[in-house]
């Protein structure tokens, strides 16, 4: 069976990861453990592109050697992934030796196809984007703007990559949908830059008395590679094609093509949806072996790209020891539309965990344990009954299991998020309208409190259960009370009406989502 394979632009390690970064990494994890929640084995890649002139320059200004600082930063990423609860299967980084030959590798044999191709070419070059500019890079005015930072003029012989050979068949795969871009609105995008952006062949060499960290070119090894030429094959080189014998990689033939290869909409074009196709086809891939790309857009801060001039880069290492893990997680999955951006805001985050999560969700499941403690000794009744306000109940978490799973299906774990909540609403209604707390004074009512705690039991198992790729140590925690840990290994398949059998005694309540409280202001 192939295993359904997930990868995320590796990161720029010339600094901390910030709150895209986190975010995509979050989004990228939330898939993986959906996908094995629905029974798939599922392969989860990431990791650092620790080449190009931006370490070089950030080593210099240090007064460090490049070497160091990669190895500092790159374990700077690990440590908050980590942190994040952010659990990849493999872990890129460029400098590897296995990734080194496989790039080198396919360069050799490419240019043994004549793919490739050297010239001398005079023009201007941007030295923090890396690349040679034209006269299209220019703004109204006639000038390369500052997105290009400092820009020279050089004269120089590099190789170059036949891309604009590959330009028609692009074309024609984009439209009719063989490769295919998510959400749809960066299809368009797409085909509206392929005749502009595929014409010209792509620079993939630096020389090395310029550049010096990058790969050699095997061929000719006075120079380097160039940076995204190099990183871009981190998709492969660590699925493991043309692995060396023996290295510790995966089989290439279980992952490729990816399922899902998650990136910002910054890096879409030409990057990932020109280049990349481009040299997966010269390398010989087909259409149908193209990776399928979901592109999610920014986290701005006040409408503004964050950015280090403007001073405005949100920490989510600092965020997580301020909020906790879980209350990141769960306000960057809920607070991103489909492919679109969005404002971080931490005031939002701070009320959108207290109403939904602390407020909602948890004094349900705090009001149901507790109940069921005081009022049925701990113990769970039956949850077959015909009773009008059960059977409804019982049809809305059906609705909410129906449309979380269509939701995350289509990779919108917002509205994912949404579908749980109306549940939770519902049981939280549910519970105002049987008061058990009323019934209770009632002796002969006893059993009927018992059912009704038993339903609002039972929703809290299923949900703990949805909610589990998207916050791992809450759900846990909530079956922990429930006293079913093994429910964490359930498949969606599983979740059938009835879970908690009659009988069964619940553990002790306690508060999973403590209220954040912000100083001279409780939101
Ligand atoms: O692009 N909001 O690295 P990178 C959301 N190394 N996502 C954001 C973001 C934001 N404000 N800023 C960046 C690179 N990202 C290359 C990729 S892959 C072969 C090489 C996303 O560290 C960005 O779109 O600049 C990209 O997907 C990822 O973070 C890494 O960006």
């Amino acid at each position: 069976m192939k295993s359904f394979y997930i990868t995320t632009a590796i990161d720029y390690p010339n600094g901390k990861p910030h709150i895209g970064h986190a975010f995509e990494k979050i989004l990228a994890d939330v898939l993986t453990r959906y996908h094995r929640f629905t029974g798939k084995k599922t392969y989860f890649l990431t990791g650092v592109d620790q080449h190009g002139q931006k370490m070089v320059k950030t080593a210099e200004a240090e007064g460090v050697n490049v070497a160091t600082l990669t190895k500092r930063n790159t374990k700077g990423f690990i440590r908050l992934w980590d942190k994040l609860d952010v659990r990849p299967d493999g872990w890129v980084e460029t400098t590897d030796d296995r990734h080194k030959a496989c790039v080198q590798a396919i360069l050799s044999h490419l240019e043994a196809k004549g793919a490739l191709y050297k010239k001398s070419y005079a023009g201007f070059y941007s030295v923090r984007q890396e690349q040679f500019l034209t006269d299209r890079d220019r703004d109204e005015q006639g000038d390369f703007g500052s997105e290009w930072g400092e820009v020279i003029e050089i004269e120089e012989e590099n190789w170059y990559f036949r891309l604009s050979d590959h330009a028609d068949w692009l074309k024609k795969a984009v439209e009719a949908n063989d490769i295919k871009i998510l959400p749809e609105f960066r299809r368009t995008e797409v085909l509206n830059a392929i005749d502009r952006a595929a014409d010209t062949d792509l620079c993939i060499s630096r020389p090395k008395e310029r550049m010096s960290w990058g790969i050699p070119l095997p061929f000719d090894p006075d120079f380097v590679t160039y940076v995204w030429f190099d990183a871009l094959i981190n998709y492969i080189s660590f699925a493991g094609y043309r692995k060396t014998e023996g290295a510790d990689l995966p089989e290439f033939d279980t992952l490729w093509p990816a399922d899902l290869q998650i990136i910002g909409k910054d890096i879409l074009v030409p990057a990932h949806a020109i280049y990349w196709t481009c040299m997966l086809h010269a390398m010989g891939f087909e259409s149908h072996e193209m990776p399928t790309l979901l592109v999610h857009g920014f986290w701005n801060i006040k409408g503004d790209k964050m950015s280090k001039s403007l001073g405005n880069i949100v920490d989510p290492d600092q965020l997580a020891d301020q909020f906790g893990v879980d209350a990141l997680r769960y306000y960057l999955c809920r607070d991103i539309r489909a492919g679109k951006d969005s404002d971080f805001d931490t005031s939002r985050l701070i009320m959108l965990y207290n109403t939904e999560l602390a407020n909602d969700l948890g004094n349900l499941l705090n009001r149901s344990i507790n109940m069921t403690k005081g009022f049925c000794n701990s113990t769970i009744a039956s949850t077959e009954t015909d009773n009008e306000e059960d059977l409804a109940l019982k049809k809305s978490l059906s609705q909410t299991t129906q449309e979380y799973q269509s939701a995350m299906n289509q990779c919108e774990v917002s509205e994912a998020l949404k579908a749980i909540n109306q549940h939770v609403t519902h049981c939280n209604g549910y519970l105002e309208r049987q008061k058990p707390w009323e019934m209770k004074k009632d002796e002969a009512l006893l059993p009927r409190v018992a059912e009704v705690l038993s339903h609002t039991a039972e929703s809290c198992a299923h949900l703990a259960i949805l909610l589990r790729p998207i916050l791992p140590e809450a759900a846990e925690k909530i079956l922990a009370q429930l006293n079913k840990p093994e429910f964490g290994q359930l498949s969606i398949d599983d979740l059938k009406w009835g879970l908690l059998e009659q009988g069964h005694q619940t553990g002790k309540p306690k508060p999973v989502f403590p209220r954040i409280l912000v100083e001279n202001q409780e939101s």
